[in-house]
C-alpha cells in the first residue's frame, strides 16, 4: 500500500492494461490536438495580424483539400477509439465459462460477500490470483456500484435484478474496492479491501474457515420445502412446474417460442415475476414471492437450483437441455 496518493491505482487485473492503454491513447490524441490548435491559434494570430489601417482581408472561399482533411482525420481517430473501446468492452461483458462464482449483495451501507462454499465475508472479499472470477451482484434497497480501481472495473448493483462483472487477478495484494453510485448518508464508508492471494493460500484460507459458513445448498433445499416448490417443481418432471434436475445452465424453451438460458438472472426473475417467461409446455400458474424473500433467500435458492444441476434431468417434460459450450468466449 502507498502512502501517498497514487497518480494511477496499480494495475492488478487483465483489464488494467487494456483500460490504461487505451485510455493513453485517447488522451494522447486530445493533447495532441489541443496543443497543434492552440499553437495554429498563436501563429495565425501574429502572422494575419492587422499591418496598416484600413487593411482588408481577402476573401477566402474554402479549400476542399482542408475540408475533407478535417472531415476524414477525425472519424478515422474517432471509429479507432470506438472500435478499441468495444473490444474491451465486449471482453468485460462476457464472461468466461470456468469462473470463480462470487455473490454479492450491496446494502446501505455494507458489502455482503458469498464464496462458492457458503462462506461469507462482510467488506472483504479473497480471491486466488490468476483465477478468472465472476461476481453476481443484487441490492438490498437502493442502486450502488461495486468499482475495483485497481482492477478496472465497476458495475452497478440495482435492486430487483442480478449484474454481473468478471476479473482475473494479476497480482497478489491488498486492493481497495468502492462503491460508486451515491447511496446516502454513509455512501462514504461503504467500501472494503479484495485480498488477491496464492492459490494454495486461498485454499487454505477456505478451508481455515475463519468467516460464518451457512452451506447455501442447504438453506436453499430447506426453503425449497418450505415454501411448498417441491409440490410443483417435482424432480421427476411429473409436477405443474417443471423439473430443476438438470435445469441450472441450460437452454430453456419458452412458451413463446424463444428461449433463455438459465441462470441466475432467470432464477431470480422467475421467482419475482413468474410469469415473465413461462418454460414451454407449462402454465403460468406460480405465484410470486416478490416481498417474500429476502436477497439471502434468493441466492439460497439459486444454489441449491445449482446444485440440482448435477441431477439427470427427467425425460418427460419440458425441461433445460444441458449447453456443452453455448458461451463463444473462450478466455482462459
Ligand atoms: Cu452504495
Amino acid at each position: 500500500m502507498q502512502s501517498q496518493l497514487p497518480l494511477y491505482p496499480e494495475q492488478a487485473s487483465n483489464f488494467a492494461p487494456q483500460v490504461d492503454a487505451l485510455m493513453v491513447f485517447i488522451i494522447a490524441i486530445c493533447v495532441f490536438f489541443a496543443v497543434a490548435v492552440t499553437l495554429a491559434i498563436i501563429f495565425f494570430l501574429y502572422k494575419f495580424r492587422r499591418k496598416s489601417t484600413g487593411e482588408i482581408g481577402v476573401a477566402i472561399h474554402g479549400d476542399m483539400r482542408l475540408e475533407s482533411a478535417w472531415i476524414v482525420v477525425p472519424l478515422v481517430l474517432a471509429l479507432a477509439m470506438f472500435a478499441w473501446g468495444a473490444v474491451v468492452y465486449v471482453d468485460f461483458r462476457r464472461a468466461p465459462t470456468d469462473t470463480l462464482d462470487i455473490y454479492v449483495i450491496g446494502k446501505q451501507w455494507m458489502w455482503k460477500l458469498q464464496q462458492p462454499n457458503g462462506q461469507r465475508e462482510i467488506n472483504e472479499l479473497h480471491v486466488p490470483v490468476g483465477q478468472n472470477v465472476r461476481l453476481i451482484m443484487g441490492s438490498e434497497d437502493v442502486i450502488h456500484d461495486f468499482s475495483v480501481p485497481a482492477f478496472r472495473v465497476k458495475m452497478d448493483v440495482v435492486p430487483g435484478r442480478y449484474n454481473t462483472l468478471w476479473f482475473r487477478p494479476t497480482k497478489t495484494g491488498k486492493f481497495h474496492f468502492y462503491c460508486s453510485q451515491y447511496c446516502g448518508t454513509n455512501h462514504a464508508i461503504m467500501g472494503g479491501w479484495v485480498t488477491v492471494m496464492e492459490p494454495d493460500e486461498y485454499t487454505a484460507w477456505l478451508s481455515g474457515s475463519s468467516g460464518t459458513i451457512a452451506n447455501p445448498v442447504l438453506a436453499g433445499e430447506k426453503l425449497f420445502a418450505e415454501r411448498s416448490c417441491l409440490a410443483c417443481h417435482a424432480s421427476d418432471g411429473r409436477g405443474r412446474g417443471p423439473s430443476l434436475n438438470g435445469f441450472f445452465g441450460g437452454k430453456v424453451k419458452l412458451a413463446d417460442g424463444s428461449t433463455v438460458t438459465a441462470d441466475e438472472e432467470y432464477i431470480r426473475e422467475s421467482l419475482f415475476n413468474p410469469s415473465a417467461k413461462i418454460v414451454a409446455g407449462y402454465q403460468p400458474l406460480m405465484p410470486s414471492y416478490q416481498g417474500q424473500l429476502t436477497e439471502e433467500q434468493t441466492l439460497d435458492l439459486i444454489s441449491y437450483v445449482k446444485s440440482l444441476q448435477a441431477e439427470p434431468a427427467p425425460s418427460t417434460g419440458a425441461g433445460a437441455t444441458p449447453s456443452q459450450g453455448t458461451q463463444t468466449t473462450g478466455k482462459k
